[in-house]
């Protein structure tokens, strides 16, 4: 069988299921957000990474479908959570370059969110910086039409896409995530370990938090508060996890 093929039928028979990898503020160690990574559920041949589908949804328009069904599991598992008493930080969704470029983005947010019941402020959207850049005047306009619905914006990959600064002033972010290629260099390059320093001091003076993506060492995380980054992601901290896991790794850490 095709695999966009297999793919229509994995979305039909609801084979797509959410996973959730934590993000802790660096300072507290409490958790702020969840971010929403989806996996393919194949009878079987068993879990499926979506490096192996997305890039093919992209191309054939697949991943329309795939993002609202990652939308919509991402916003009724954090109204679950609400309504289980876990506590109130934000779930994360990544947005493709195809999804990010469609006008009806924000209508049919709008719409999982009055189905889901989920206030817009435990919802936050991570948008690729080269993603962000491909058409920037648009990406202002399309951003600031989401924040004003109260999400949160994230600019996710940073330090990949070649984003100038003055642009950066005018996105309407709240969120810099620091690419993980990056964080994985920091104990044995000076120069990954500069780039991380730069966009962290930069990240501050325009008064946005920033994420480091890729923790996999304690020497990384100690780096990484010393330099005053505000947040912390990666395997050191905890792996995308199912929703019960995550309940259980949540009893667990707090
Ligand atoms: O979960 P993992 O680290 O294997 O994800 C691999 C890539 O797939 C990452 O770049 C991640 O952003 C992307 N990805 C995971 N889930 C989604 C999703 O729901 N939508 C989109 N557009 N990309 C996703
Ligand atoms: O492109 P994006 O930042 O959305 O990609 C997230 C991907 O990175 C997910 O597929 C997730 O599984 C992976 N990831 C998260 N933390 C780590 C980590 O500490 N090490 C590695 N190698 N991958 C990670
Ligand atoms: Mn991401
Ligand atoms: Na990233």
């Amino acid at each position: 069988l095709q695999m966009e093929t297999m793919l229509r039928h994995a979305l039909e028979r609801n084979e797509l299921v959410v996973y959730y990898q934590p993000r802790l503020d660096a300072r507290t160690g409490k958790l702020v957000c969840v971010e929403a990574l989806v996996r393919w559920k194949h009878p079987q041949l068993g879990m499926i990474p979506p490096d192996d589908f997305i890039p093919l949804a992209e191309d054939t328009g697949l991943i329309t479908r795939i993002g609202e069904t990652v939308l919509k599991q991402a916003c009724r598992q954090r109204q679950l959570w609400n309504r289980q008493g876990v506590p109130p930080f934000r779930v994360s969704v990544n947005l493709s370059p195809r999804q990010f470029r469609q006008m009806d983005l924000p209508e049919v947010i709008h719409n999982i969110l009055a189905d889901t019941g989920l206030a817009p402020e435990y919802l936050e959207l991570e948008i690729t910086e080269s993603a962000a850049m491909q058409d920037v005047n648009y990406a202002i306009l399309m951003l600031k039409v989401l924040k004003e619905m109260g999400m949160t914006i994230a600019i996710d990959d940073f330090g990949t896409g070649y984003s100038s600064l003055s642009y950066l002033k005018r996105f309407p972010i709240d969120v810099i995530k620091v690419d993980q290629s990056f964080i994985r260099g920091i104990k044995d390059d000076s120069e990954d370990a500069a780039i991380v320093q730069a966009i962290i001091v930069l990240a501050h003076s325009l008064n946005l938090d920033v994420t480091a993506e890729g923790v996999e060492t304690s020497e990384q995380l100690e780096f990484l508060k010393n330099q005053q980054c505000n947040e912390i992601q990666g395997y050191l901290i905890g792996k995308p996890m199912s929703a019960e896991t995550l309940r259980d790794w949540i009893v667990l850490e707090n």
